[in-house]
């Protein structure tokens, strides 16, 4: 049944990245592509859209709905390499859109390294090196899609055709092996970063003035791409406008307990006049921008001392690293806030009910006498407890690599130590954020929603998601002119940092100045007022439509029309297909948010166009109609009267009279 589908339609395969990590990992934006794009991608190709990935057998029982594939082409594929020692399965993901998913068991599958290493080098002269796992599992996972793909087309004998998408080099041996046998797919190949731009950028390089002078010495001819695809997100809206701020404000409320368990006994700052920054990601150092950050926190700091403001800003870094477990300071921290908090509960239930009965009997009680010596002694225990003799931890998890961890070295070269003169406050948070953690129980999307402020000044980065994941729960952020997102920011918007997207300049200005660029930005948002950032946070919220996919997915749609008509020139043929990306700047203008897609309402006065011609045209018919046959009814029983009256009086006599 599923062949027999409308003969435009066609199988598409697409690869998820084999490592778990990125797969499970809540800010990896990797797997935020492939997870956010699967809902219009499906709507889009229905059952014909399979994922393809490595199989982990925990994310198989928890993520995956193990199921029968649709299709008899598919079975036999899967069956033909089952049957051959290897382990596959089928399911649907559990995630917006359900799609189907085929996973490959490398380690069941590892027996056929050594002939797979050879066949790597037989036909594309490729060598891996002996020890190397990454590599060795991307060639086990790579050997397997290839080869299900023979099987597939062998089966379905061109109809349909295959478009096969892969993601990210880890999957690019499946792409390699697929071509050298000349397996009949349209092929694409995405690459969401690369190991030499992430090393080049990591070094002490200045990278992209010295471009033109890199030279790269590659086996294959390197080619510019096709398509580039900005990355979107699965815009949810919310029906009220303002509960997104609501949020803010509860998530807030979640971040501020933290903060006063962290800082305990040096909280000497106001709390609602607390600013939250963050920055998030994958942990390296100078490409994410942390050493520009820091930098610029040590300034900002000064300028809010000098300034005397009565703001503090507390900064968290969420940036795994290596560590074992939470360290003592930060649990005793929470620990101590809770029994403060135990404290007041017991103590306000005796208050109340003493004040009750009091009132029962018709008195006003003596506030003075209405707590005894045990409540007052309770209470200052309580106090006493929240005295510490060292300053509020920078860290809250125990570094393996305390003395040469870059932020930590950092910190300690700028002397942020969470001083109580200091105005910025640092918490850095070296593992990625659980709603079931003891310290700061929230996931990555309710932390985010309760900040004011993400900065990602990063110096490599293709795209970076982070900001735009802000932008679309309407948190103001920071980026830069060296990210895809604040490139496509930049182009695509008139005023970014009026939307609370502000554009740091690393590609034009020297690392002194980005910083002072970047301290400024951070100083001017701890000036606004809270109604001003509520302003901003409304107007930051309108620009998500033009990061959801159902706008971006059609960059993908034109890179699979592309690789159609390249590989199957005779069958589809580009000029016919009319969805070339437009460049967003024809469709969204953006003139403070109140026109954020033309193009979709030149489609509905189209739309209306077409039923006001329809109606007029149908009300036209209806009278010519009438018109007619009122006329010939009208003429008919004419002529009859006529003919009748010739009848009676005969023709001469009627003429006379
Ligand atoms: C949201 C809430 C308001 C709250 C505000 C705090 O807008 O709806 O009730 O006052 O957040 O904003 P702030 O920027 O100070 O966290
Ligand atoms: C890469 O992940 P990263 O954080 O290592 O892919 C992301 C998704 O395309 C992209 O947003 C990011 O810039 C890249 O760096």
């Amino acid at each position: 049944m599923f062949l027999l589908c409308i003969s435009s339609l066609f199988l598409i395969y697409k690869c998820f990245i084999p490592c778990t990590t990125v797969c499970l990992c809540p800010v990896g934006g990797i797997y935020t592509v492939i997870q956010t794009k699967a809902k219009i991608t499906v709507d889009e190709w229905g059952e014909n859209y399979i994922m393809m990935g490595p199989y982990y057998e925990h994310n198989f029982k928890t993520q995956v709905e193990k199921c029968e594939p649709p299709n008899q082409a598919i079975k036999a594929a899967m069956d033909s390499l089952i049957n051959n020692g290897s382990q596959v399965h089928f399911g649907r993901w559990l995630i917006e859109g359900s799609p189907y998913v085929i996973l490959f068991d490398i380690g069941a599958a590892a027996w056929n390294l050594d002939r797979w290493k050879g066949d790597l080098w037989n036909e594309c002269s490729i060598g891996l090196p002996y020890h190397d796992r990454e590599a060795n599992d991307s060639l086990i996972f790579g050997s397997l899609v290839a080869w299900f793909f023979k099987e597939l087309t062998d089966q379905l004998q061109d109809k349909p055709n295959v478009i096969a998408h892969f993601h990210e080099w880890q999957a690019g041996t499946g792409l390699l092996l697929s071509r050298s046998r000349k397996i009949p797919l349209a092929t694409i190949f995405t690459t969401h970063a690369t190991l030499l731009g992430r090393y080049l950028c990591a070094g002490n390089a200045d990278f992209y003035n010295n471009l033109d002078k890199v030279r790269i010495v590659l086996t294959l001819q390197p080619a510019p791409p096709d398509v580039v695809t900005p990355n979107g997100l699965n815009v949810r809206k919310f029906s009220a406008m303002h509960e997104f701020q609501n949020l803010h404000s509860m998530n807030k409320a979640k971040i501020q307990e933290f903060v006063r368990g962290h800082f305990y006994g040096h909280l000497d700052f106001n709390l609602e006049k607390t600013l939250f920054f963050f920055i998030a990601g994958r942990y390296e150092f100078s490409n994410k921008g942390a050493d520009l950050f820091l930098e610029s926190l040590s300034r900002l700091n000064y300028l809010l001392r000098v300034h005397k403001s009565d703001v503090t800003v507390v900064v968290f870094f969420i940036m795994p690293a290596k560590t074992n477990n939470f360290n003592v300071e930060s649990l005793k921290g929470q620990a101590v806030r809770k029994q403060l908090w135990d404290t007041t509960q017991f103590v306000k239930e005796k208050f109340g009910k003493r004040l009750y009965e009091s009132l029962l009997r018709g008195e006003i009680p003596d506030m003075s006498k209405i707590l005894d010596r045990d409540d007052f002694t309770i209470m200052k225990r309580a106090i006493y407890a929240t005295q510490r003799h060292s300053l509020p931890p920078v860290t809250t998890h125990n570094m393996l690599d305390d003395s040469t961890d870059p932020i930590l070295s950092n910190i300690r070269r700028i002397g942020l130590f969470n001083g109580r003169n200091d105005r910025v406050k640092i918490v850095f948070h070296p593992e990625f954020l659980s709603s079931t953690s003891p310290l700061l129980p929230m996931d990555y999307e309710e932390f985010v929603r309760g900040c004011h402020l993400g900065v990602f000044p990063s110096y490599y980065e293709p795209w970076g998601y982070t900001p735009g994941e802000c932008t679309v729960m309407g948190i103001p952020s920071v980026t830069t002119n060296l990210s895809g997102f604040g490139c496509f920011m930049e182009e695509h918007v008139s005023d970014p940092s009026e939307y609370g997207i502000y554009i740091v300049d690393r590609r034009f200005r020297s690392a002194d100045e980005s910083c002072n660029q970047l301290t400024q930005f951070m100083f001017s948002f701890c000036q606004q007022s809270r109604r001003q950032r509520i302003i901003q946070r409304n107007r930051t919220e309108r620009l998500s439509d033009l990061l959801d996919w159902r706008y971006l997915g059609r960059f993908y749609m034109y890179a699979r029309h592309l690789a159609l008509s390249r590989s199957f020139p005779s069958k589809f043929k580009m000029d016919h297909l009319n969805i070339a990306p437009v460049s967003p700047a024809n469709t969204h203008t953006l003139s403070d948010g109140k026109d954020i897609n033309i193009k979709c309402k030149i489609l509905y006065i189209y739309i209306y166009i077409y039923i006001y011609i329809y109606i007029y045209i149908y009300i036209y018919i209806y009278i010519y109609i009438y018109v007619y046959v009122y006329v010939y009814v009208y003429v008919y029983m004419c002529v009859c009267v006529y003919t009748l009256l010739v009848k009676i009086l005969g023709s001469e006599r009627f003429v006379m009279v």
